[in-house]
């Protein structure tokens, strides 16, 4: 096993590296596979390198940042690696969140240009006036349009050759944001050397990717579980990537996809592998046989979906946990040793630490919070002081879950030290959800806690007061869902409405959605 550490790379290092290395080995084996396009290293490699020089042309210089708004298609990689490979940096914007959202990020990360896919343009043009960063707006999938340039149009006349830029390993390259309880989303920056790192750690090391692979996935690019799982690890490797731009949420998606490339690795959330069990017939109707190996992270995996998924594929899958903070998985199961239920055991890399309130280390089999050392964790949240302080606690950081350790060294999450809610691997603000749920006429006061389904996954939950003259009723409650789905994201809205006629406070008026949680245990 290589133990990798930043120091073992070269002190000037761009991470283009994973792509390229690949054009001395393997140029013409097929890099990415898609309904669209299917392109091999050479193909990606020339592409990148005229989206490179495009961007060159645009006066994109080292550090500055390009956005990319777009569904999983070949263009959100060729330039992705273009951005990096000229030294500025890649904003992987999160495609389900609303306008005003994608305004807040770009305006945030200054992005001076903006990739963006026609199907998603629409929301950007009612911003527009709002983006006073964005110089230039590049359409995927579309004609140029006043102002806007067409991505094919933009690169065609491009050359196939170009230089990387000398990015020093510890340049960031790529920029994330990742919601909190409350207050905007927080920028994650990732450095060049976040990448070869986690691919080798845990890419390599643990889940033991190989050449001959083929990945694919529900997390999206734009996700870092996305980005590393299915396709920065596996060109570190040299294996092949498969891409799909529908949604990952219909199960059928991901099976259409895996029945025609063929894949050998599935990522997945754990209300992915719920709903693919969910499926009548699942597996006969589908031919899963290419598959040897599935990931899931996001949130836990619980036992049953595990044992479950044995029994009809006979495939492992291996939970790990990752964040955003540290790019990728940095506690895990691995073949051949596997607990379910649980995050399994740290691998070299990374070590973590569970701490009471005072930082001091508890006993096993005691709750604290988990704390994690290894160098791919990003530096601070950007223009965010206060929050960076209490997260990046030095060498160490704060990664918000409680766990365990059980007597074999197993490690079992236990919860959050916050409210926020992983609700099918994403980020679920409950204030968020109470927020948009208040601005509703017939809502006098809410609150929103996570409830458990079918297979045991957190969903929301909302507890509403109405206001004199408005009835409960499921018409009611299904007006509020609707109201939600479109003043946010889909995948935040409430999954049940519960009508009160007052919610638990403190003497100081405070809502305590702790006694809310604690009412629906005794429920069941
Ligand atoms: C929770 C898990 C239990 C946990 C992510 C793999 O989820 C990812 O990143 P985010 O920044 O969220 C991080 C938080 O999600 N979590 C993630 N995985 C698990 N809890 N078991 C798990 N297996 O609360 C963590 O702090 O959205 C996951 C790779 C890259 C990622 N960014």
């Amino acid at each position: 096993m290589q133990i990798m550490r930043a120091v073992d790379l070269p002190v000037y290092y761009n991470a283009v590296n994973i792509l390229e290395h690949n054009l001395a080995e393997r140029a013409d084996k097929v890099a990415l596979l898609s309904a669209s396009r299917e392109l091999t290293f050479r193909h990606v490699s020339n592409e990148v390198n005229q989206v490179g020089n495009a961007l060159k042309k645009l006066d994109v210089r080292m550090g500055d940042m390009v956005a990319i708004l777009s569904p999983d298609l070949p263009e959100w990689v060729t330039s992705f690696f273009g951005i990096m490979k000229i030294g500025a940096i890649a904003v992987g914007m999160n495609t389900l969140l609303k306008p005003h959202e994608h305004a807040y990020i770009l305006r945030d990360s200054r992005a001076r240009v903006l990739i963006v896919h026609a199907a998603l343009l629409p929301g950007i043009e009612s911003i527009r006036n709002e983006l006073e960063f964005v110089k230039h707006i590049i359409v995927v999938g579309g004609k140029a349009s006043a102002g806007n340039l067409s991505f094919e149009e933009w690169i065609k006349i491009e050359s196939t050759e170009l230089v990387a830029a000398p990015t020093h390993r510890d340049d960031f390259c790529s920029l994330n944001y990742s919601s909190g309880t409350t207050g905007e989303p927080k920028g994650i920056l990732h450095a060049h050397k976040d990448y070869p790192l986690t691919a080798q750690l845990w890419g390599v090391n643990v889940l033991g990717l190989r050449e001959s692979d083929r990945t694919v996935g529900s997390p999206r690019l734009f996700f870092t579980f996305g980005t590393g799982g299915v396709l920065i690890f596996p060109w570190y490797v040299g294996a092949s990537v498969v891409l799909f731009p529908e949604p990952p949420r219909i199960p059928q998606n991901i099976l259409n996809v895996i029945e025609r490339f063929k894949p050998t690795i599935l990522y997945n959330a754990p209300t992915g592998y719920a709903a693919l069990l969910a499926m009548e017939d699942f597996p006969n109707k589908h031919a899963i046989s290419s598959l040897r190996l599935c990931v899931s992270a996001g949130e836990s995996l619980p036992a049953p979906i595990w044992h479950g998924w044995k029994e009809r594929t006979s495939l492992d899958i291996i939970d790990g946990i990752g964040s955003t903070e540290n790019f990728h998985i940095f506690l895990s199961n691995r073949p051949g040793d596997i607990r379910p239920g649980s995050s399994g055991k740290p691998f070299p890399g990374y070590e973590v630490k569970i701490v009471d309130e005072d930082g001091k280390e508890v006993a096993q089999g005691q709750i604290g919070n988990l704390l994690v050392k290894g160098e791919t964790a990003a530096l601070f949240y950007l223009h965010q002081y206060q929050r960076s302080q209490r997260t990046f606690l030095g060498e160490w950081l704060f990664t918000g879950d409680k766990y365990y350790v059980d007597a074999d060294g197993y490690y079992w999450h236990a919860g959050r030290s916050d409210d926020m809610l992983k609700v099918g691997g994403i980020w679920v603000s409950p204030v968020e959800v109470e927020s948009t749920l208040i601005s509703h006429p017939a809502v006098l006061e809410c609150a929103v806690v996570g409830q458990a389904d079918a297979s045991t996954l957190i969903k929301p939950r909302a507890f509403v007061v109405l206001k004199e003259g408005y009835k409960p009723s499921d018409d009611m409650a299904k007006q509020l869902i609707d109201y939600c789905k479109e003043k946010m994201a889909e995948y935040k809205r409430p999954r049940w409405i519960e009508f009160v006629p007052e919610l638990p406070k403190t003497a100081t008026g405070k809502i305590q959605r702790f006694k809310m949680r604690e009412a629906q245990k005794q429920v069941g």
